[in-house]
């Protein structure tokens, strides 16, 4: 049904053949061609918890052809669809991993408002099928590193946040963007109940700083592994920033707010002294309570669970984003 996806060939794009083991790849294609189908897509649809467990509907994007010359340079796999979508941290549906994905699942995305304001010429509402129909999807395999050491490599589907702010037409006082998650207690059981929803005050708010905001790396995602997001991820649009740790990454926004000063963020009000405003990824500032310089890379489950490896310096997106925080102490703004 959304047929405007797009692959780009960015140095930063980590394409599906380099995530995904040799065999597994070319087997893949494989079984498409035989199976007649133009799209990877296809194939990552077919297994999916998602259909029978969720009354969420999650519907499939269409996909262009893959180009057959991709080079494999990278061991790293995605992460399977099926932990994507099971494990996840979205306190407003309870604390526990398996929480989001049992209690969210009646959450409704359709009809839905998200309100670009503040400091722009031009103040937007986008609804449910703008969130679609509005800007050039591209898929995007980033990787997702959590503050609490855990990361998994995922295929998201979305267009640059920059691609949005740019319509708004931020004025000269813009400085920072700030963003707020749906405030809606009865479909939230964690804002409703401060032990359900781990003591924070709702709704969740987060914020990036104007040209941080405008790096092409940083991504609105409106879908993973070829369709739109399960309410667990953060239906129907949440924010991706891959080089920072995951609790920046916004779900289910409904505000985005060019703003002056600095905006509050929710962990960093619940726990000052251990998470900041910026949040880059960083090997070598550890969390006050543990270290920071390897993760758990989340894989099958299988024979390559619970991988440990090193953690890279803006979690390997150093290249791309690293001249933003040129002249700062990296240990101060953490
Ligand atoms: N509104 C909201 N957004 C949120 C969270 C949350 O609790 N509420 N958790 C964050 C954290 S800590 C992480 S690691 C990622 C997890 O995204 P995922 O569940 O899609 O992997 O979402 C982030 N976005
Ligand atoms: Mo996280």
């Amino acid at each position: 049904m959304f047929n405007n996806i797009t692959r780009k060939s960015s140095p930063w794009q980590l394409s599906e053949s380099q995530v995904t083991d040799e065999a597994f790849y070319v087997n893949r294609r494989q079984a498409l061609k035989k199976m007649g189908f133009v799209g990877a897509a296809a194939l990552l649809s077919t297994n999916s918890q998602a259909d029978w467990f969720s009354k969420t509907p999650i519907k499939p994007f269409a996909r262009q052809v893959l180009s057959a010359q991709q080079t494999i340079v990278t061991d790293e796999m995605l992460t399977p669809e099926a932990k994507v979508i099971s494990h996840n941290n979205f306190y407003e549906f309870g604390t526990a991993k398996n929480d989001p994905v049992e209690n969210a699942q009646q959450f409704k995305v359709n009809p839905w408002q998200l309100r670009v304001s503040g400091e722009v010429d031009n103040a937007i509402t986008l609804d449910y099928d703008d969130l679609f129909k509005s800007f050039t999807l591209e898929e995007r395999i980033y990787r997702l590193r959590c503050v609490e050491a855990w990361s998994m490599v995922i295929p998201w589907i979305g267009f640059p946040l920059a691609d949005l702010i740019k319509k708004a037409k931020p004025n000269s006082k813009a400085k920072y963007v700030a963003f707020e998650t749906l405030y809606d207690p009865k479909q939230m059981p964690g804002q409703s109940s401060r032990r359900i929803g781990g003591g924070i005050d709702y709704p969740y708010v987060e914020g990036l700083r104007l040209d941080e905001a405008m790096n092409p790396l940083t991504l609105l995602s409106v879908g993973l592994y070829g369709k739109t997001l399960p309410a667990q991820n953060g239906a129907p649009v949440r924010l991706v920033v891959p080089w920072k740790y995951g609790f920046k990454s916004i779900k289910s926004i409904v505000s985005i707010k060019l703003v002056e000063k600095m905006p509050p963020t929710t962990w960093n009000i619940l726990a000052p002294r251990e998470y900041g405003f910026y949040a880059n990824v960083n090997p070598k500032v550890d969390h006050p309570r543990w270290s920071q310089a390897s993760e758990r890379r989340l894989t099958s489950g299988g024979l390559f669970a619970r991988n440990r490896i090193d953690t890279l310096p803006f979690n390997g997106y150093g290249e791309q984003v690293a001249h933003l925080y040129k002249n700062m102490d990296l240990r101060k703004y953490y």
